[in-house]
């Protein structure tokens, strides 16, 4: 067994430095902080046997669990780098077992409040999150090695903004065979295949349809666009709008003036049953559309309530706005809390401001919501579009291309080794 001593400014560079010298089956036996950096105790041949302690009886209560330190008679005499005071062996680790065993979270541990037990806590969760960081590079360094190619394709999809997952998902269906252009186009393919967008014109079946979201992200716009682009196809009488935003006076009198301007009724409901009322009164129209606040906890129990009311024979059938200007995680929020609402599909808006797409994609995939109709713009209703796969895939590499950034080599190793959630937000 060979034991050796390495020195770094930082755990990063010590483990590099240790599986430079000793392999990746090296094994570290120690890690302290030492005056201008942190020193690592790594073996190679290891044998664990050596160092495995008998069995143990059943460990005592926590509390009367004592500071660690090794019994010395566990402490291998003749080893020159345990003959001096030295911190017990806190885990050993072999690299390559490590990379195998990226495995869920590990069982919650009571730790003692002892100092020295929480330094050591403190020290463990250290070295994993360097120990992970290091794995996910030598994952992403493995692939360049293994498949450049492929490694290649990875980037362009982190580039669209995709989570990581999906761009692995993408990567892996495509032909390692084909011509890196060829392989774009596939991954691409796969992407359009993969993007949920329904079929047609949802208006042109008619029914109550609701629209529900966060605050701001341009409901109400968005309800005059689809009133006025119904108007143009089948004229105003068959139409009628109900707004739900009882907290603005402003946004009433934001639908009741677009109501004016496309002579089309507008009733206004601050409760379920006042909005069972408007939907009988509008009960001969061909089309409803309802409008509604945001989603603080009173807005979700009403839009769960939406899900609930039924005009006539239709239920109230809910769309999900989202804008595409929000973040990811802010997105998954929103889409987690108005599943109460049972959305059958989305309206993205404001593409018109988003400096990338990819995040919305992983979104909507993820969740399995199928994009309705699309805006990219304030104008009444020119800025209204139906969701096609393939034009909303162009616009995300359009932009892509326009933001032309290039994603960091430790920025794509954390994204891919999935230690980072996902490649942006
Ligand atoms: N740039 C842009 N702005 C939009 C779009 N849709 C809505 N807006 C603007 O977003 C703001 C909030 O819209 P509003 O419909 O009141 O949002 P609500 O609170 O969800 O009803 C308004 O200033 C709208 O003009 C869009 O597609 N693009
Ligand atoms: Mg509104």
């Amino acid at each position: 067994m060979k034991i050796k001593r390495f020195f770094a400014p930082d755990m990063r560079t010590a483990l590099r430095k240790v599986r430079e010298t000793l392999g990746s089956d090296a094994v570290i036996l120690s890690n302290k902080r030492v005056d201008g950096g942190v020193e690592l105790v790594a073996a190679m041949d290891y044998d664990e046997a050596a160092f495995t302690p008998e069995p143990e009886p059943e460990p005592p209560a926590m509390a009367d669990v004592r500071p660690l330190r090794p019994p010395q008679s566990e402490v291998p005499k003749n080893e020159p780098y345990i003959g001096e005071r030295h911190e017990p062996p806190a885990q050993t680790l072999k690299l390559d077992q490590l990379r195998r065993q990226r495995q869920p979270a590990a069982k919650r541990v009571e730790w003692s409040q002892d100092p020295l037990l929480q330094e050591m806590r403190r020290e463990m969760s250290e070295l994993r999150r360097m120990m992970e960081l290091e794995l996910s590079e030598l994952t992403w360094r493995d692939l360049g090695e293994r498949s450049p190619q492929k490694q290649e394709l990875m980037r362009q999809l982190m580039e669209l903004g995709l989570s990581a997952d999906l761009c692995r998902k993408l990567a892996e269906r495509v032909d390692a065979t084909e011509s890196p252009e060829q392989a774009w186009r596939q991954a691409m393919f796969h992407l359009i295949g993969e993007l949920p967008v329904m079929d047609g014109d949802m208006l042109e079946q008619g029914g109550v349809i609701a629209l529900v979201g966060p605050t701001g992200v341009g409901k109400t716009t968005s309800i005059a666009k689809l009133a006025a682009h119904f108007c143009l196809r089948q004229g105003s009488r068959s139409l009628a709008l109900i707004t739900c935003d009882s907290y603005r006076i402003g946004a009433q009198e934001q639908l009741h003036n677009y109501g004016r301007i496309l002579n089309v009724p507008v009733r206004s409901a601050a409760s379920a049953d006042e909005l069972s009322d408007a939907l009988h009164t509008f009960s001969g129209k061909r089309l409803v559309l309802i409008d509604t606040a945001g989603m603080s906890q009173r807005d979700l129990q009403f839009s769960e309530r939406l899900s609930l009311i039924t005009a006539g024979n239709h239920p109230v059938t809910t769309l999900l706005t989202l804008s595409a200007t929000t973040q990811r995680a802010a997105m998954n929020h929103a889409v987690n809390a108005f599943r109460v609402a049972n959305p059958v599909g989305v309206v993205l808006t404001k593409m018109d401001e988003a400096a990338s797409l990819g995040g919305v994609f992983s979104t909507l995939i993820e969740a399995g919501l199928p994009l309705a109709f699309t805006t990219d713009g304030q104008r009444v209703p020119e800025d209204l579009h139906l969701a096609r796969a393939h034009t909303l895939v162009s616009q995300a590499i359009e932009l892509a291309q326009e933001a032309g950034e290039v994603l960091d080599e430790a920025y794509l190793a954390l994204a891919f080794g999935g230690t980072g959630e996902h490649a942006h937000v």
